[in-house]
């Protein structure tokens, strides 16, 4: 088949890319003193847009900015009046919504179904649930007299770039610190659209900062002085780094990190829909998903007829353009992403997996993966242990729950888990033993901004969402400043 995946020059309209986006600090776009960085459009390998990025005098600017909106406006502000403005931003997301959707899938490479329907939506959702607090933070249980901490740095990936930044910056304005927020290099994009609408919204000018750059300028920003808390989501190996960085200062920190989710299917569960939570689990905005259910473990009665529907029901998943409202998987975000899958696979082959990987047509432009099913998988290999953070599944099999415990809990990290059973005695059983922040039962990759998200392990460490998301950003018992 021919492809043409060149996005048509319309939909660069919807999406109003510009050539050109420039850092948002204290309420103006600024030219960086850093090098300007392109980000590509993954599903053409082309450049989609330049951004200029930061440099160290700007990230000292956007931490004063961010240090006086604290001290003058934002902190001293009553809640009320900080939930209009955050009721407003929402409000806009909505607005802007088709426009941020398809920028999303043009910079990220993400299917538009799922910018459209997951990622903006619940981003709105975000900040409605955020604006919500901000004048009832004395209900919520968190101590008299919540304060805040001050200046928060933020540092996101490029896996849900406008949603991560909603599950960052939500709550920390709700709670009153105000922000410095370092977007992914290769989805710079929504986060300085977000930046217009905190302008439309009259946000006082140095609430919100957005400083684009590469690692370089996330560790400017985490261990500049002037931050009070560090909010950081990506790899382990960068949440580690932070942390050393960190060790005997005060600056407050969470992390959240990778994952390695289990989903457990029992001979007693409602298979065929444990196979569309499974094809959700896993390939969900193409596997790069930090809760995703990449590893599938199968009691052994059924693992047959699991795996078999399971493939089955694969081939159907269609594969190519993000911005065609029929694609399944979209677009590998990055050439090196790409890379790393494909070395993981590799590997999963070396150590003597059995692949499977759907006979769907992919592109030869661009950054794709076909959907890869690895049956015959044993804990100690790297595809059953490293975060591949793809469309790769590896399947399992286990004839006991206390097995199925065993092996789920075996890996480093602890995001989340799913189980799939007609018991609920197991349900409550499993969700006591299983290391993980978040347990679906019946169901995978639910979210929804009253429940608390975060890791056990190796996944980190901190809640965002819920109250106990709040709880990050305010001044606790453990201070000793209530
Ligand atoms: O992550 P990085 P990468 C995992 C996933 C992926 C791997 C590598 O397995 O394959 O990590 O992805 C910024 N100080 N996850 O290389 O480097 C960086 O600019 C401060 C899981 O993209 O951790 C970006 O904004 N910041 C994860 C952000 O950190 C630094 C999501 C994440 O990039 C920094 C992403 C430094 N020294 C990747 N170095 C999840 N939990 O969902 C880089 N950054």
């Amino acid at each position: 088949p021919v492809f043409d995946y060149a996005p048509a020059p319309e939909n660069r309209d919807i999406a109003r890319v510009k050539q050109y986006y420039q850092p948002f600090i204290g309420g103006g776009f600024v030219d960086g003193g850093g090098e300007p960085l392109k980000t590509l459009n993954p599903a053409t390998g082309e450049v989609l847009a330049e951004v200029s990025t930061v440099s160290s005098p700007d990230v000292d600017s956007a931490v004063g900015a961010a240090r006086k909106a604290f001290e003058r406006v934002w902190s001293p502000m009553s809640g009320s009046e900080r939930a209009k403005y955050i009721f407003r931003i929402a409000r806009l997301i909505q607005e802007r919504a088709r426009e941020l959707a398809v920028l999303e899938s043009l910079d990220n490479g993400k299917p538009i179904r799922e910018s459209r329907d997951a990622d903006i939506p619940t981003a709105a959702a975000h900040f409605f649930y955020h604006a919500g607090w901000a004048d009832k933070l004395d209900y919520a249980g968190l101590g008299p007299n919540p304060r805040p901490l001050g200046v928060a740095g933020q540092v996101i990936p490029w896996n849900f770039p406008l949603l991560m930044l909603a599950w960052k910056i939500a709550p920390a304005l709700a709670t009153g610190n105000t922000v410095v927020l370092k977007p992914a290099e290769t989805t710079p994009l929504t986060a300085l659209v977000f930046a217009e609408i905190c302008q439309q919204a009259e946000l006082p000018p140095g609430v919100v900062n957005i400083v684009p750059g590469a690692g370089d300028v996330g560790e400017m920003l985490v261990t500049h002085p002037g931050i009070d808390k560090v909010a950081f989501t990506g790899s382990t190996e960068v949440g580690k780094l932070i942390q050393r960085q960190l060790a005997g200062t005060r600056t407050r920190l969470t992390l959240e990190l990778g994952g390695k989710a289990a989903n457990i299917v029992f001979d007693d569960a409602p298979i065929d829909q444990a196979i569309e939570g499974i094809v959700n689990g896993i390939f969900f905005n193409q596997g790069h998903v930090c809760c995703a259910g990449s590893r599938l473990l199968v009691q052994e009665s059924v693992a047959d007829e699991v795996v078999a529907k399971l493939r089955a029901r694969v081939e159907t998943l269609r594969l190519g353009d993000p911005l065609d409202k029929n694609t399944d998987i979209g677009a590998i975000n990055s050439a090196e992403q790409l890379a790393k899958i494909r070395e993981l696979v590799a590997s999963g082959e070396d150590e003597g997996a059995q692949r499977w990987t759907s006979p769907c047509p992919v592109p030869e432009k661009g950054f794709f993966f076909a959907p890869t099913v690895f049956s015959g998988v044993e804990s100690s290999m790297r595809i059953a242990r490293e975060e591949i953070f793809g469309p790769v599944l590896s399947v399992q099999t286990f004839r006991t729950p206390d097995e199925a415990v065993t092996k789920a809990n075996t890996t480093p990290y602890g995001l989340s888990a799913g189980v799939w059973t007609e018991k609920g005695s197991r349900i409550l059983w499993l969700t006591s033993k299983l290391r993980a922040g978040v347990v679906w039962a019946n169901t995978f990759n639910r979210f929804d901004p009253s429940a608390p998200f975060g890791g056990y392990k190796e996944s980190g460490f901190g809640r965002e969402g819920g109250r106990s998301g709040l709880a990050a950003y305010l001044k606790g018992d453990d201070d000793g400043e209530v």
